[in-house]
C-alpha cells in the first residue's frame, strides 16, 4: 500500500513538474525512484533532532523542509526529545559528547573547523543516524554532503563517512560592478542589486548562498578586482553588510576589493603613498568602520599595478609594502588581504609570461602573515590551455592562492559547453618540483608542500540575473566543479562531473553516461578548436569573442601576433634561451625537459618553441599537418557533442533538452568559424596544402577577418 501512494507520489511530482530553467542548479532534488531508499529517507526524516539552536541550524531546516518535500514528497518532522521518535540526529560533538565515547570525540575533533562525521551510532539499544561537526557549519556541510549521497542514490546508512576541507579559504571571486555591468560576465547582470539595497533583499541572494554552502565555499569578494573606491563609503558599507548577514549562517565571508587609490578618491588625501601616515590612517580608519558593520569582514582584494590599476609602484614602492600596509590594517581584526600577482606593464619590454616572477619572486618572504598572493592558474591569462604559473614553487615562504576563471572569458563565454574541470585537474597535478621533488600545484595551494595554513582556491565567477545564473545551463558543472575542488583539490573530473550530472538531470543511467562523455570532452575540442599545441591569445580584440590571429596595432602584448609569432619560416612564442627564456622560471628539471622541442609535451610545444613549418613531430607530421589536424578534430568532437545530446531528447525534460541543444548548434558554427579563420590566416604564412584528411575550411580569410563584435557581452569598461 504504501509503495503504491509513493508510486502516485512520483507519478504527480513529474507530471505536474514545472518547466525546468536551470534556476534550481544541482539542488534540484528530483524525487528519489528508488524505492528503498526513498523510504529509508523518508524514515529518518520523520524524526529530527537538534542538539542546538542557532542561525546555522536555522538554515539546515530550512534546506531539508524544501528538499525533504521534493525528495520523498513530505515534510520533514522535528522533535524536542532527542531518544523517542528520533531517527536523525544533527549537532556537534561538543553537544553530543555523551553519546560519543572518547576515541571518536577525538576523530571528529581532528577534522577541524570545517569537518563533519556522519553514520549510524548505537545508543542505548536504539540506532540512529547522525551528522556531526566541531561546529554548526560541519554540521550543515555535513547536511548537504548527506543530501549529495541521496540525490546521486549512493548513500549507505552502514557506511560512515568523514571530510573535511583542504583548503581555508575557497572563495568566489565576482567581477561584478557598482552599476551591474559584469566584466567578462555572460549570464545578464550582476545579482547584486547595489541600487536597492539595504532596503531591498533580493530572494536570489539566499539561493546563491545555499548553492555556495552546498560546495563548501565559504568566501565572496563581491566586486570588481578594477575596483570603484565607492565600495569603501559609508553609505555602500552598509549594503555589504546586508549581503554579509544573510551569508552569515551559511559560513560565507564577505571580501571587497580596495582600489589603491582610493584615499584620495574618496579620503580627501593627495597621496595614496603605503608609507604616508596619513595614507596608512585612512585604511585603519576605513577597515575599522568596515568592521564596525561587518564583524567577521574577510578581508581586501587588490588587484594593483596592472593594466592601468592605480598601486604602490607610482610612489616607487614594491608589492609587498603596498599589501603590508593594508594587511596590517586587517590584522587587529583578523583579515586577509588577498594581493594578485596578475601584473604587467607595456612600459617594460619583457615577455609578459615573466612579468609576475620578475615583481614577486624577489618579495618572498618579505608579506606579512596575513597576506596571500593570488596567483592565476597561468602566467598569460586564463587561456584556453596554460602550462602552471611558474611562481607555484618559486615562494615558498609566501601564502600563495590559486585563482582559476569560472566565467569563460577564452573558452566560449556563454554559447558553448566547456567543462573546464579537466583543464583545472591538468594544472593541479602538475608537477613544480619546488619546495621539494614530489611538489604538486595543488600541494602547494592546499599548503600539503608547504606546510602554510592560511590558503586560498579563488574563482573568478560566472554567475548573473540569468534566470539559470551561469547563461549556458551547463556552465553550471564549472561552478559546482570549482567548488568541489577548492574543497579537495584532489577530487578528479571525472567524479565531479558524474556527481553534478545525477545531482541537476537525475539518475538515468544511460543519459547521465552521455552527458558525462559529453562534459569531459569538451575542454580538449575547444583547445583543438582555439588555440591548439600551444597557441594562445589569439582570440578577437578586447572582447575575446571568436577568432582573432590577425589582431595587431597598438599595445604589443594586446595582439595576437605578439603571441603566435608566425612568419613565412614557422610559428610559435620562443621561451627558452634563444628566445625570452622564460622557461628558466621553472624548477630545472622542467625547464631543461622543455627546451627540447622533442620531450616537450605536445600541448605545450608552440607556448615555448617557435618551430618551422615543416618541423616533423612524433606523429611522423609536420607542424602545419599538425595544427590542422588539431583545428580539424575539435570541429569533429564539437559536431559528436551535439549528437550525442540531440539523442537524448525525450530523456531529458523538453525545456533544458531545447537549450542545450540550441547552444550546442551555436558552438559547432563558431568551432568550424574558428578552424576556417585560424587555418586560413596561418596558411598564408606556411603556403602549405591542407592534409587530405581534413575538411577544408570554407569562407574567406578577408570575410572572417571583416566580422565585428562592438555588442560583445562582457567587454571591460575603459575606466
Ligand atoms: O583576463 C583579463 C581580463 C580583464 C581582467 C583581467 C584581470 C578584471 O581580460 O577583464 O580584469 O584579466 O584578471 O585582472
Amino acid at each position: 500500500m504504501k509503495n503504491l501512494f509513493a508510486g502516485i507520489f512520483l507519478c504527480l511530482i513529474s507530471l505536474s513538474a514545472f518547466p525546468k530553467d536551470g534556476y534550481e542548479l544541482w539542488l534540484d532534488y528530483a524525487p528519489i525512484s528508488n524505492q528503498g531508499l526513498n523510504q529509508e529517507i523518508s524514515s529518518l526524516l520523520d524524526g529530527i533532532y537538534f542538539f542546538g539552536k542557532n542561525p546555522t541550524y536555522q538554515a539546515i531546516q530550512n534546506e531539508l523542509n524544501l528538499s525533504g518535500k521534493k525528495l520523498v514528497g513530505k515534510a520533514p518532522v522535528y522533535t524536542t526529545d532527542r531518544l523517542s521518535n528520533t531517527k536523525l540526529w544533527l549537532g556537534t560533538r561538543e553537544e553530543m559528547s555523551q553519546i560519543f565515547g572518547l576515541q571518536q570525540q577525538v576523530e571528529i575533533r581532528e577534522l577541524g573547523e570545517d569537518g563533519f562525521w556522519r553514520g549510524s551510532i548505537d545508543f542505548q539499544g536504539k540506532r540512529y543516524y547522525a551528522i556531526v561537526g566541531n561546529r554548526p557549519l560541519g554540521v550543515l556541510y555535513g547536511v548537504f554532503d548527506w543530501l549529495r549521497s541521496i540525490q546521486t542514490e549512493t548513500f549507505d546508512a552502514k557506511q560512515e563517512k568523514a571530510d573535511a576541507p583542504k583548503v581555508k579559504l575557497r572563495m568566489l571571486n565576482h567581477w561584478d560592478n557598482l552599476d551591474r555591468t559584469v566584466e567578462r560576465g555572460y549570464a545578464g547582470f550582476s545579482i547584486w542589486d547595489w541600487h536597492r539595497l539595504p532596503g531591498y533583499i533580493d530572494p536570489r541572494y539566499e539561493d546563491y548562498a545555499r548553492a555556495n554552502a552546498s560546495l563548501g565555499i565559504n568566501a565572496v569578494s563581491l566586486t570588481n578586482v578594477n575596483a570603484n573606491a565607492r565600495i569603501l563609503t559609508t553609505d555602500f558599507m552598509k549594503k555589504a553588510k546586508v549581503l554579509a548577514d544573510l551569508f552569515r549562517p551559511y559560513g560565507i565571508k564577505v571580501f571587497l576589493t580596495a582600489r589603491f587609490s582610493a584615499p584620495i578618491e574618496i579620503g580627501g588625501l593627495k597621496t595614496a603613498d603605503p608609507l604616508d601616515p596619513d595614507v596608512k590612517a585612512f585604511w585603519k580608519r576605513k577597515t575599522e568602520e568596515m568592521y564596525s558593520f561587518i564583524p567577521d569582514f574577510g578581508g581586501f582584494l587588490v588587484k594593483a599595478n596592472s593594466e592601468g590599476q592605480p598601486g604602490p609602484h607610482e610612489y616607487g614602492r614594491n608589492h609587498a609594502e603596498g599589501a603590508n600596509m593594508l594587511a596590517d590594517a586587517l590584522a587587529p581584526h583578523g583579515g586577509v588581504l588577498i594581493w594578485r600577482a596578475f601584473v604587467y606593464s607595456h612600459e617594460i619590454d619583457e615577455d609578459r609570461h615573466k612579468q609576475a616572477n620578475t615583481e614577486f619572486e624577489p618579495l618572498d618572504g618579505k608579506f606579512r602573515e596575513n597576506v596571500i598572493i593570488q596567483v592565476k592558474n597561468g602566467a598569460i591569462d586564463f587561456q584556453p590551455r596554460e602550462p602552471f604559473h611558474p611562481l607555484f614553487g618559486a615562494m615558498p615562504q609566501t601564502n600563495l592562492g590559486m585563482e582559476f576563471q569560472i566565467t569563460q572569458e577564452y573558452l566560449g563565454q556563454a554559447t558553448q559547453l566547456v567543462y573546464l574541470a579537466p583543464m583545472w585537474q591538468e594544472v593541479l597535478e602538475s608537477k613544480t618540483y619546488r619546495p621539494s621533488p614530489s611538489s604538486t600545484v595543488a600541494g602547494i595551494v592546499d599548503g600539503k608542500d608547504t606546510g602554510k595554513t592560511l590558503t586560498l582556491m579563488a574563482g573568478v565567477s560566472n554567475i548573473g540575473t540569468d534566470r539559470n545564473w551561469t547563461g549556458h545551463l551547463m556552465a553550471q558543472s564549472n561552478w559546482y566543479a570549482f567548488g568541489r575542488m577548492a574543497w579537495n583539490p584532489n577530487l578528479t573530473s571525472e567524479q565531479i562531473a558524474k556527481e553534478w550530472t545525477s545531482m541537476t538531470f537525475g539518475q538515468n543511467q544511460v543519459a547521465n553516461r552521455k552527458i558525462n562523455e559529453i562534459l569531459l570532452q569538451s575542454h580538449e575540442a575547444a583547445v583543438n578548436y582555439m588555440t591548439p599545441l600551444g597557441l594562445h591569445h589569439i582570440m578577437g580584440r578586447s572582447h575575446h569573442y571568436g577568432p582573432g590571429p590577425w589582431v595587431e596595432g597598438g599595445r604589443a602584448d594586446w595582439t595576437s601576433l605578439y603571441y603566435h609569432r608566425a612568419d613565412s619560416l614557422g610559428i610559435g612564442f620562443d621561451r627558452t634561451s634563444t628566445g625570452s627564456n622564460a622557461l628558466n622560471q621553472y624548477a630545472p628539471e622542467i625547464a631543461q625537459k622543455w627546451s627540447d622541442p622533442n620531450q616537450i609535451p605536445q600541448k605545450f610545444l608552440l607556448w615555448f618553441h617557435h618551430l618551422p613549418w615543416d618541423f616533423e613531430l612524433k606523429s611522423g607530421r609536420t607542424v602545419w599537418e599538425e595544427i590542422a589536424l588539431h583545428y580539424d578534430q575539435g570541429v569533429k568532437t564539437a559536431r559528436n557533442m551535439k549528437t550525442a545530446w540531440d539523442s537524448l531528447e525525450g530523456t531529458i525534460d523538453p525545456e533544458r533538452h531545447s537549450h542545450v541543444s540550441q547552444l550546442l548548434g551555436i558552438q559547432v558554427e563558431e568551432a568550424e568559424w574558428w578552424r576556417n579563420a585560424c587555418l586560413l590566416y596561418f596558411q598564408t604564412f606556411a603556403k602549405r596544402p591542407f592534409p587530405e584528411e581534413i575538411e577544408k575550411p570554407t569562407g574567406s580569410l578577408e570575410y572572417y577577418k571583416s566580422l565585428s563584435f562592438p555588442m560583445a557581452p562582457g567587454i571591460r569598461p575603459q575606466w
